[in-house]
């Protein structure tokens, strides 16, 4: 419990310094805020979103959910459909350059 809470106010202290953001109707996979770059912003988001305290938009979950199937008939992934968990961890390995989408 305790650990979760340490979580939380980590999470609310670094989207207080990062700010919120903005999102327009095109989408790049991980980039969440729609900056143009991924970084730890996006996971960030992710992870706000996961934690129920930042709710996303369609666009914004097709571009958080990297790993899976976005439901666009064309460009359908095989996958899962959802933003979770494994995806901030994707998205936090692709700002460090551990991965590439
Ligand atoms: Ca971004
Ligand atoms: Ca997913």
């Amino acid at each position: 419990m305790a650990r979760r809470k340490n979580y939380l106010v980590l999470l609310l202290a670094a989207s207080l310094l990062l700010g919120s953001a903005a999102k327009s109707s095109a989408f790049a996979l991980g980039d969440i805020d729609d900056d143009g770059v991924v970084r730890f912003a996006d996971a960030l988001l992710a992870l706000r979103y996961i934690a129920g305290t930042e709710p996303l938009t369609a666009v914004q979950l097709d571009a958080c959910n990297v790993n899976g199937y976005s439901g666009s008939p064309s460009g359908g992934r095989p996958g899962d459909p959802r933003c979770d968990i494994t995806n901030a961890y994707r998205i936090l390995r692709q700002a460090y350059g551990i991965i590439t989408f």
